[in-house]
């Protein structure tokens, strides 16, 4: 059983992995209506891969005798200025949710809740993975500069498995 911290702490996540599922989208359709059809697949894919993480949360405290709330969420950004602008968003956004994972681990073991401290390592190793997958892109973004774009969005499916 989930106790009253962690359950909160929890469906706080189920609210951060939802919106950024969301933000994702928004970026993604931003994206395919500027023609830059690799990016936005690249953006669809994350957004999917944030649901997948907000569900997770949800079977997880429904497991432990928790109650998992679905949130309304609030509505993302429509435009955005460029490519590495949103990009740069996205690693900003990435840093915000891993220092929330971080506070799920903190409340977990602050909690002595021993199997949610376990349980929330696979989002520590994933929050690794994400930042370092935007950064990966960031780089390419500025060795490349504009003129680049063109091949960033041919090639940026390949960066999935890179990093
Ligand atoms: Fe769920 O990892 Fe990104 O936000």
């Amino acid at each position: 059983m989930l106790t009253k911290k962690v359950e909160d702490i929890c469906n706080r996540q189920i609210e951060r992995e939802g919106y950024s599922s969301n933000l994702y989208l928004a970026m993604a359709s931003w994206a395919e209506n500027k023609g830059m059809a690799g990016i936005a697949g690249w953006l669809y894919l994350q957004a999917d891969e944030e649901r997948q993480h907000m569900l997770k949360f949800i079977k997880y405290v429904n497991e432990r005798g928790g109650c998992a709330c679905i949130p309304a969420f609030k509505q993302p950004p429509v435009k955005y200025k460029g490519v590495a602008e949103m990009f740069k968003e996205v690693l900003k956004h990435e840093q915000f949710i891993t220092a929330s994972i971080n506070e799920v681990l903190a409340t977990a073991i602050a909690e002595n809740d021993y199997a949610t401290t376990n349980w929330i390592q696979w989002f520590v190793e994933e929050q690794l993975e994400e930042e370092s997958g935007v950064q990966l892109i960031l780089d390419k973004l500025s060795m490349a500069g504009e003129h680049g774009l063109y091949f960033l969005d041919r090639d940026i499916m390949r960066l999935r498995g890179e990093n």
